[in-house]
């Protein structure tokens, strides 16, 4: 008898035990909110707050990534996931990374940026960058300047005052961006990587596979990383990480999502499936 009633006691500490632990280390968790489908091969969301209304802007590539074909757009979705135009902005190529900077979105087309009018979607101006392979993703720091990958050529420019320069060489298969005070994390091919602002890079973590693409900072001790090929990480910012969402295995890709911290909602373009997924990030 009075080992049972240690028996059970020690199972009620244990039981106690791990719940607290679980409290203690629990991931976020996803659940599908809204689909948007119909859009040829989205790339990149972005989250954009504008004279007080909130929507989504998509790259939309239209064809390789590389064509110059002229049928890119830039769609809009609203912030419940209805289509509001599939061509808010028209006339790029392959449109991939989109960032805001002032009154203009700056988009990565192939080896130029488009800058467009975020009042009414115009293209006014194209800043070529020299020597450029495969531009990809794209962000811009609050003193203006503008990020910009190539995946092709392993290198980051950075634009100034509308002039284009290489601003960290050697990063093989450069990627994902994403921004937090002056500290650039980059996805190189399977690795998450940081760089200081003497550009020195500390590896984060590494990726079983793919190409990351998405990278945002949801709280200050973590990110949600996309891998293109169809897997949605948490990663701590000590390099630990929990996979929360996999369509590898079912051809679904996850390519540069949005994460809106207002609505904790995570929005997933699924590139050759031509639809995007927004999830409900719970944690
Ligand atoms: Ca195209
Ligand atoms: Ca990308």
């Amino acid at each position: 008898m009075q080992f049972i009633l240690k028996t059970a006691l020690l199972f009620s500490l244990l039981i106690g035990a791990t719940e607290v632990m679980a409290a203690k280390t629990s991931e976020p968790s996803l659940s599908l909110v809204w689909q948007v489908t119909g859009l040829d091969i989205p790339e990149s969301v972005l989250e954009v707050h504008q004279g007080g209304q909130d929507f989504f802007l998509v790259s939309v590539l239209k064809g390789d990534y590389y064509s110059k074909d002229g049928n890119g757009d830039i769609a809009k979705i609203s912030k419940n996931g209805q289509l509001l135009d599939s061509a808010w902005a028209s006339g790029l190529n392959a449109p991939k990374g989109m960032a805001i900077s002032g009154k203009f979105l700056y988009v990565s087309d192939i080896d130029e940026v488009a800058v467009i009018d975020l009042k009414n979607g115009a293209i006014v101006n194209l800043i070529p960058i020299p020597g450029s392979a495969f531009l990809n993703d794209v962000v811009a720091n609050k003193h203006g300047d503008i990020f910009v990958s190539d995946t092709g050529a392993g290198k980051i420019y950075r634009i100034r005052n509308g002039v284009p320069e290489i601003y960290i060489d050697n990063v093989p298969s450069a990627n994902g961006l994403a921004i937090e005070k002056d500290i650039l994390l980059v996805g190189s091919g399977s690795q998450l990587v940081r760089y200081n602002t003497a550009s020195e890079a500390t590896l984060i973590t590494q990726m079983p596979f793919g190409l990351i693409d998405g990278i945002a900072e949801v709280k200050c001790d973590g990110y949600l990383v996309s891998v293109w090929e169809g897997q949605i990480y948490w990663v701590n910012s000590d390099g630990t990480k929990t996979l929360l969402l996999d369509s590898s295995t079912t051809g679904i890709f996850t390519a540069d999502f949005a994460y809106s911290k207002k609505r904790k909602l995570l929005v997933v373009p699924n590139f050759f499936s031509n639809t995007v997924s927004a999830y409900r990030v719970t944690y």
